[in-house]
């Protein structure tokens, strides 16, 4: 599966303070760490902040380090639209997070879309909300994918996200969401990917609902998780499960993690 890593992300108040004071060692280090870990996409997201200008100042200090490809994570299309223009090299390798059909968001990010050929998160998402039922988020989905085809977009780039809602609003949100992952992938041939976390939202002890929740969800063959890669044990459960589900071939992965002590029992 592939790991973007979520560690560069405003909402965390110890990193927001990083990108507020500019500490460009701190930030350079996360990225750092992340990649090693085993980040194949390094999530940026300023929007806690003075969003535009932030963005800018991270894309070039984190891209001064790394050339690991980045997820720009942004609602805004001006900040996208920053975070790429300041991408040095081949910025066909953006993953641009998100597009929905939220009516603005889909005007504006679309060309940006477009204009470069990034890879794109589909946000099951309109101007009246996150759907309820998984039967909508499916409809909202084919939306977008038909709209994204009609503009000649290569939809093998397209990762649909269908949005996890937390287990303490509905005790079915997670299985709703499984049949999500299914009948997408089933009907649109297209890619998944999910934040996780928002599973466990008002749960106790978060990070063993967001771990199981991982691995169902890799049962359920979604593609992609926006997770933390410095958490050995939730590193532990995505290389495990890759071995399990055969998609790590001769345990080759799971082996290297094992002579490097990266697994944890
Ligand atoms: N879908 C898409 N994009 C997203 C999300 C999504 N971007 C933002 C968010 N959800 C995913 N990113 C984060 C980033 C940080 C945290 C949670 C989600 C977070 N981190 C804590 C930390 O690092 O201190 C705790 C991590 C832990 O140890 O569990 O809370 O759903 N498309």
């Amino acid at each position: 599966m592939l790991i973007i890593g979520e560690k560069l992300n405003s909402s965390i108040p110890s990193v927001r303070q990083f990108i507020n004071d500019k500490d460009t060692a701190a930030i350079q280090d996360l990225a750092l760490k992340q990649a090693a870990a085993g980040a194949e996409y390094l999530d940026l997201n300023t929007a806690q902040g003075d969003e535009v200008p932030n963005m800018e100042w991270l894309v070039r200090t984190v891209q001064e380090v790394t050339d690991v490809p980045l997820c720009i994570d942004s609602t805004s299309a001006v900040a996208i639209k920053k975070g790429l223009d300041t991408v040095q090299g081949d910025k066909s390798r953006v993953l641009i997070n998100s597009i929905s059909l939220e009516r603005n968001r889909l005007e504006e990010v679309l060309p940006l879309v477009l204009e470069y050929q990034c890879s794109v998160i589909g946000l099951t998402l309109d101007d009246n909300g996150i759907p309820k039922t998984a039967e909508e988020r499916i409809a909202l989905s084919e939306r977008l994918i038909e709209t994204l085809t009609k503009n000649h977009y290569d939809i093998d780039r397209l990762y649909i996200d269908p949005l996890v809602l937390p287990l303490a609003v509905d005790y079915l949100n997670a299985t709703m969401f499984f049949k999500c992952l299914t009948e997408i992938k089933h009907l649109f041939k297209v890619k998944t990917v999910s934040g996780l976390s928002n599973i466990s939202y008002n749960s106790p002890k978060r990070k063993i609902v967001n771990r199981h929740f991982l691995t169902l969800c890799m049962a359920f063959d979604m593609d992609a998780a926006i997770l933390d890669p410095l958490d050995r044990k939730i590193m532990t459960s995505v290389i495990t499960n890759d071995f399990l589900l055969g998609k790590d071939r001769f345990g080759k992965k799971y082996l290297k993690a094992y002579r490097s002590e990266v697994l944890d029992d």
